[in-house]
């Protein structure tokens, strides 16, 4: 298999700038609000390379509400083309391209800014267009017009899985080679958060939240950790499995992928679950069988066994996903707490040698930045060769899912996964009162998910970081 290198999303060259928009009132608003205050200013920010670059365009309404927009500018040459875009409909003509808003961010409230983007490519240099319109009107600067008091909002609805979501542009998903790639047979990185023990914190899985993972931090992947002990699903499987199934579908109407994660630690031995891993998944499996965006990882860190434990427990629940749905992705757990045996003085040969029988399998690695380094990065580097590997967990903080992120580590690992486009989920997208909670002590407990005012250190670094623009070929 070769691997193919990943176009880097953070480029050689970086430009920004920013620009002053107005609002053409009478294009924007309803007649009866001619008299609106209109304003609004805009942000073009591109990262270059080669002969590509990816544009990000953020547009903050300065003026009154308004329900729908289009946002028109012209390259400086034609040579620059709009290849991909997402968050609104784009079309080109010669160097004029218009960007329309979605059903679901076309509704702009006083203040609020929306984020759009693309990737492109040009020949020779690529400027960055000086004037822009909104909804035919030329863009002047500042905010005109009286002030009305700002209008409620609409309330938040998911956006609807269109073609511009992770799920909607690659559809289902399959192994090919060591990589992940999705319907167009490229290699794809996922990259998005855990949740925490959900029968702890389901409160931060209700729609606001989800919304924000969606289209605030525009992650690809929402992760479901179910655990199996410690007040989980031996607790109540029948409700578990309805808990599981409610968010499987909520990721699923905002267009994420559903990662459901059979969350065994303690006992190690993935054996001990293993009939409630096949009554588990025999019923998940029949529910989300007709879905695109579904994706099984059977158990969570195996420790304390051996590998051939690991991979008898895997052939012996895989068969069970398979007969409601024979080619969905599966995620196996590595020996030592997934950490492909190296905490446990192992390694990935053991895998190599005697990888699981069956097709659509990928093993997981997981890592705690702050605890987990470089002999760790080389064992992943090196098994990524040969296996599809899949960090279905890791934090930027140390193993006990405390202590302060170590953001260095971090970043290190990042950029490894990016280059090497291994799919992410970080632990975790919750308020506890933890350093790897991304949001803050309290925030499930109001309506507001947006923006980084609730956010730890950990999590305004994960959502600086997921929320760039994917490379999502589908060609
Ligand atoms: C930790 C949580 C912590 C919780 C504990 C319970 O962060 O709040 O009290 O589980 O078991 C893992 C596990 C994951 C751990 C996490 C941090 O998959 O369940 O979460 N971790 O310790 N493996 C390595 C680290």
């Amino acid at each position: 298999m070769t691997r193919i290198p990943r176009t880097s999303r953070r480029g050689l060259l970086a430009t920004g700038v920013v620009c002053a928009l107005t609002l053409g009132a009478s294009a924007l608003l309803p007649a009866t609000n001619a008299m609106a205050a209109t304003g609004c200013a805009v942000t073009y920010t591109t990262n270059s390379w080669d002969g590509g670059f990816t544009a990000s365009v953020s547009i903050k309404n300065l003026g009154d509400a308004v329900n729908g927009w289009t946002l028109g500018f012209s390259f400086g040459q034609s040579s620059q083309r709009v290849v991909q875009g997402w968050s609104a409909t784009f079309e080109q003509s010669g160097a004029a391209v218009t960007a329309r808003s979605l059903s679901y961010n076309g509704a702009l409230a006083t203040g609020a800014t929306t984020n759009i983007g693309f990737n492109g490519s040009f020949s020779g240099s690529n400027p960055a267009p000086t004037s822009f319109t909104l909804n035919g009107v030329t863009c002047t600067g500042s905010t005109t017009g009286p002030t009305t008091p700002p209008t409620t909002p609409p309330p938040t609805t998911p956006p609807p899985p269109t073609a511009q979501t992770p799920a909607a542009i690659n559809g289902k998903l399959r192994v090919c080679g060591a990589n992940l790639c999705n319907q167009y047979g490229k290699p794809i990185q996922l990259r998005g958060m855990s949740s925490h023990g959900i029968q702890w914190f389901p409160r931060c899985y209700q729609d606001p939240a989800l919304d924000a993972l969606a289209t605030d931090w525009n992650s690809d992947l929402f992760r479901i950790a179910m655990y199996v002990q410690e007040d989980g699903y031996e607790t109540d499987p029948a409700g578990f499995t309805a808990r599981v199934n409610d968010l499987v579908e909520k990721a699923t109407a905002r267009g994420m992928y559903a990662m459901i994660d059979f969350h065994t630690l303690t006992p190690g031995d993935p054996t001990f679950n293993l009939e409630r891993a096949k009554t588990f998944f025999r019923a998940v499996s029949a529910r989300h069988a007709n879905k695109d965006n579904v994706i099984y990882e059977i158990t969570n860190e195996p420790n304390g066994v051996s590998w051939s434990t690991i991979k008898n427990y895997a052939e012996q629940v895989i068969p069970v996903i398979r007969a409601n749905d024979p080619d969905a992705v599966i995620v196996v757990g590595t020996r030592a707490w997934s950490s492909l045996g190296v905490s446990e003085g192992g390694n990935a040969t053991e895998v190599i040698n005697n990888p699981v029988n069956a097709s659509n399998v990928m093993y997981a690695f997981h890592f705690y930045a702050a605890s987990h380094r470089d002999n760790y990065r080389a064992e992943l580097e090196r098994a990524a060769a040969r296996l599809p590997m899949f960090v279905t967990e890791f934090g930027t903080v140390d193993y006990t899912g405390d202590g302060a992120a170590d953001l260095a580590s971090s970043t290190v690992w990042l950029d490894l996964l990016d280059r090497l486009k291994i799919s992410y989920a970080n632990w975790t997208f919750s308020d506890k009162a933890e350093g790897s909670a991304a949001l803050r002590p309290g925030t499930c407990n109001g309506s507001s998910f947006t923006g980084t005012s609730v956010l730890t250190e950990s999590g305004a670094f994960m959502r600086n970081r997921i929320r760039t623009p994917d490379n999502f070929p589908t060609s």
